[in-house]
């Protein structure tokens, strides 16, 4: 059954199910490269690393994946149906999938970071998944504007709102209970590339990706990006679904010292992320043997914004040089950029990259703002690099 002989198989015990047929493989089940790190197995949460993110779109293979409760099972497309309602909607209609294929359909490369992104760094710890710095991705996404379908159902003056809800399920398996049911503001909501697709990179999107329908708002954070969608509320509040309110996915209106508790009340809604930069190229740990020089790359983003410029320092930050910037395909892309670094003699080095927004905020040096979820985590990505 796997095509080539066991070769230890007769030591291999009765009933065993060798490795590659383990269904419970996280890698195998879902695609994904075998660089990808798995944080949580249930429900599934797994990152990627720096060196595997070089690509300027992010293949399915690489990209982060996170679900607050179980992937939904016995996906049906031919009887999906997206309704929307609410109070601040003038009717209520559902779509089926080929309804929605009849709107225009729009393409937008859009860089989705988990607000989490970065959390393992912040002392005193934050509960919750422990990301690195691999919980961010840039794919394309193709689908139906929002815009379009508000429009077709007709938004009435006192909208505030969009709440999405998906169809996984809660890890309590109650039918009742949604895992999570966010949304974005109806000005975020009427963007033009506020999307609900239907395809990712050309394809139909995965099933870990949110199959067969997902709510996409590039430049937020990742969870106001509802997959396995089935329902949107035109909400004449701030939506009050599952992890909307309390201290989930907000941030201390104003700063706090660490360790400080902070009052439901006095937490913010994340809205557009924070600048921030990756280096892809080359993997931290590179042996550069007797070559002085090294070309590195790597890509920046800065939520709603663009980015203005990226440096790089090889002396600890006491220097900074100006790296190529790219623009990105598209507003809420992420934007390649690239350098070629002279290294003066053998040795130990760091490579920093730091990135700046077209508003000048800089990426941190240290571990910003401290928060009690541990969220919005922008400080510099460094990578260690040998000389001779
Ligand atoms: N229905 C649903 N949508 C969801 C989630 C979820 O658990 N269920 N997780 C959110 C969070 S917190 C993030 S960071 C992103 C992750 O998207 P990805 O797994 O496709 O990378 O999806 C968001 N949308
Ligand atoms: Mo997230």
């Amino acid at each position: 059954m796997i095509g080539i002989p066991i070769v230890f198989g007769r030591w291999m015990p009765k009933d065993y199910v060798p490795v590659v047929f383990d269904q419970d493989n996280f890698h195998q089940k879902f695609n994904k490269d075998q660089d990808m790190v798995v944080l949580n197995d249930k429900p599934w949460n797994a990152e990627a690393q720096a060196h595997i993110l070089d690509d300027k779109v992010t293949p399915a293979s690489r990209m982060f994946v996170r679900n607050n409760g179980l992937v939904p099972n016995q996906i049906d497309p031919t009887k999906w149906t997206l309704t929307i309602d609410g109070e601040s909607a003038v009717s209520t209609k559902s779509y089926s999938l080929e309804d929605l294929k009849r709107f225009p359909k729009y393409t937008y490369q859009l860089t989705l970071e988990c607000g989490g992104n970065g959390r393992n760094e912040f002392d005193p710890p934050a509960k919750g998944n422990q990301w690195s710095l691999g919980a961010v991705s840039s794919a394309n996404w193709t689908g139906v504007r929002l815009r379009d379908l508000l429009e077709d159902i007709g938004v009435k003056d006192d909208a505030v709102y969009v709440g999405y809800y998906g169809k996984d399920m809660h890890l309590s398996g109650s039918p009742n209970k949604n895992p999570i049911s966010r949304g974005v503001p109806i000005t975020k909501a009427m963007m033009e590339e506020t999307l609900i697709a239907y395809e990712m990179n050309g394809e139909d999107i995965p099933i870990i990706h949110g199959y067969p329908l997902r709510l996409v708002a590039g430049g937020w954070p990742a969870s106001a990006s509802g997959k396995w969608l089935h329902r949107l509320s035109i909400r004449n509040k701030v939506h009050d679904g599952e992890k909307m309110e309390g201290q989930s996915y907000r941030i201390p209106c104003d700063p706090v010292a660490p360790g400080e508790k902070v009052e439901d009340d006095n937490m913010c809604i994340i809205e557009s992320m924070p600048v921030k930069s990756l280096i892809t190229y080359p993997k931290s740990g590179a042996l550069l043997g007797s070559k002085k020089s090294l070309d590195i790359r790597g890509h920046a983003w800065a939520g709603e914004l663009d980015v203005k410029e990226v440096h790089y320092s090889i002396d600890f930050g006491m220097s900074w040089q100006k790296c190529r910037l790219e623009p990105p395909a598209n507003r809420l892309a992420w934007q390649h950029w690239y350098a070629s670094v002279s290294f003066p003699e053998k040795g130990y080095y760091e490579v920093w990259a730091r990135a700046t927004d077209i508003k000048g905020n800089m990426q941190p040096m240290i571990v910003p703002g401290w928060n009690p979820k541990g969220y919005l985590n922008n400080a510099c990505h460094r990578i260690a690099v040998k000389v001779g």
